[in-house]
């Protein structure tokens, strides 16, 4: 039996530090106004503690930065690409592999060669730049996560999982010919990180092959939903995260991952698969866009930091320490009566701000309101996941089709911080539950074509 407490404190020693400091209240208000109030425009320099992403911003390990010194830079058939290769085929499962520079480009080539126009693509839920990129290739991403995933209040577990009828139902309506693949988000980031369970993997794969159509997983956080599945469901208690991750991927046809996330890199990516016909297809797009196809768009030194973390990423007392720090700040935050998405899940902590900031409507944009406001009062930056980054054009002129849920998330980094600093997170939060009512909205001044959040510029109202 592993032991759910086992791991009390950091498994690892800090040697190496990077100073951070708070400026002051007036230079905030200052910065984050040159910012247009978008938090993406601040200098990171402004920042005291830093929860935008879990992305690239994880410290690497001291086996990390020494085998980077061992980086093959031939430009092809690196050691280090073998290196690499193998321990996807190690850690996943995958008999082909192709590096990209994040997760994006995996993304790209591999709808590239898959999506039609017109095509439709169910998924629980897609982040948004996935969801992108399917529109980017024509397609429409449908979203299946069983409809408990929308109700922050709901502790219950799985909340990842997609809902096996409403995917029955979307093959019924649209036919198998015009579902290029299915993909599962693991875990859920658009849903506030919320892990999908083995039974429900296995289950989506046997109506996917039922109906001839492939699986791919969007692996960014799989070490972390691995941790979920060993806590939480039946059979898997004696198992360790590198097991189950390892049989995760059986249920599926391929995956594209971006390494910046459980893999502990600052920058890397891959596709992995198992049918040679659909690797030979996309190399030539590799070719194209990344280099050659065995670097994909990164330096040889990138990838042997990537081999080393993918083997970092299953250890079992590092995944415990990682989700019991994310758990740390979500009970603080709840404690203080701050609404969160429940259970808290793998890599951040999603505050409902639409209910932390109910006198703002959602054409004032909440949860990135709530962004503003806890930078100003913390020197804290999070990022907004609600009606800025999710909401679509309905049909009629100017009307606005409002995303489910209004979540501010703060994510946190991989062995960056201490406890601590999530003290001083939580401590700004209860500060601002007392003045919540006095937050002003946010009215667009700005707003470019796509992926609007990152660009937009705003003014309070
Ligand atoms: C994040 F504000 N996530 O969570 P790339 N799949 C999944 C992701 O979470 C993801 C990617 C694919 C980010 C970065 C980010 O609007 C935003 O390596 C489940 O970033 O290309 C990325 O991987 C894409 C932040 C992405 C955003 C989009 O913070």
């Amino acid at each position: 039996m592993i032991e759910k407490e086992r791991v009390l404190a950091e498994p690892f020693r800090i040697k190496v530090i990077e100073p951070i400091k708070l400026i002051s209240r007036e230079e905030r208000e200052k910065k984050i106004k040159e910012a247009y109030y978008n938090v993406f425009n601040l200098r990171a320099e402004n920042i005291y503690i830093d929860l935008l992403t879990d992305s690239g911003t994880s410290a690497m390990s001291n086996k990390q930065w020494s085998v980077m010194m061992m980086g093959d830079e031939s430009y092809a058939g690196a050691r280090s690409f073998f290196r690499f290769k193998e321990a996807v085929q190690k850690i996943l499962g995958f008999k082909y592999v192709i590096p990209t520079h994040q997760g994006r480009p995996a993304e790209s080539f591999l709808f590239k060669v898959l999506i039609k126009k017109g095509d439709i693509v169910p998924f629980n839920m897609p982040f948004d730049s996935t969801g992108a990129q399917v529109k980017d290739k024509g397609g429409t991403a449908i979203e299946c996560v069983a409809d408990i995933a929308y109700d922050s209040k709901a502790v219950v577990p799985f909340k990842g999982n997609i809902d096996l009828n409403k995917l029955k139902s979307v093959i019924d309506k649209e036919g198998r010919e015009k579902i290029p693949f299915i993909m599962i988000t693991i875990t859920n980031n658009t849903g506030g990180g919320q892990p999908v369970s083995m039974a429900n993997l296995k289950a989506v794969k046997k109506l996917a092959d039922k109906n001839h159509i492939p699986v791919f997983i969007d692996a960014a956080r799989c070490a972390e939903n691995a941790y979920f599945i060993q806590q939480h469901e039946e059979g898997y208690q004696n198992k360790t995260i590198a097991e189950i991750v390892k049989e995760q991927f059986t249920y599926a046809d391929g995956c594209t991952m971006s390494a910046k996330k459980d893999p502990l890199v600052n920058i890397g990516g891959f596709i992995g698969l198992n049918d040679e016909e659909l690797y030979r297809k996309i190399l030539p797009h590799i070719v194209l866009n990344e280099g050659f196809v065995t670097y994909g768009g990164l330096a040889g030194r990138d990838l042997e930091a990537l081999a080393q973390g993918l083997y970092e990423m299953v250890d079992d007392d590092y995944m415990a320490y990682r989700v019991r720090q994310v758990q740390y700040l979500g009970k603080q935050l709840d404690d203080i009566g701050v609404d969160v998405v429940k259970p808290v899940g793998g890599s951040g902590v999603y505050v409902d701000a639409h209910a932390f900031l109910p006198h703002l409507p959602l054409s004032q944009f909440p949860a990135d309101a709530l962004g503003v406001a806890i930078y100003v009062e913390a020197g804290v930056r999070g990022i907004g996941l609600g009606t800025l980054a999710f909401a679509k054009a309905g049909k009629k002129p100017g009307e606005v089709i409002y995303p489910k849920m209004e979540l501010f998330r703060l994510a946190v980094p991989r062995r960056v911080y201490t406890d601590r600093h999530m003290d001083v997170v939580a401590e700004g939060f209860r500060q601002l539950t007392k003045k919540r009512d006095k937050i002003k909205g946010l009215k667009l001044t700005y707003e470019p074509p796509v992926l609007r959040h990152f660009l937009s510029r705003f003014k309070l109202i």
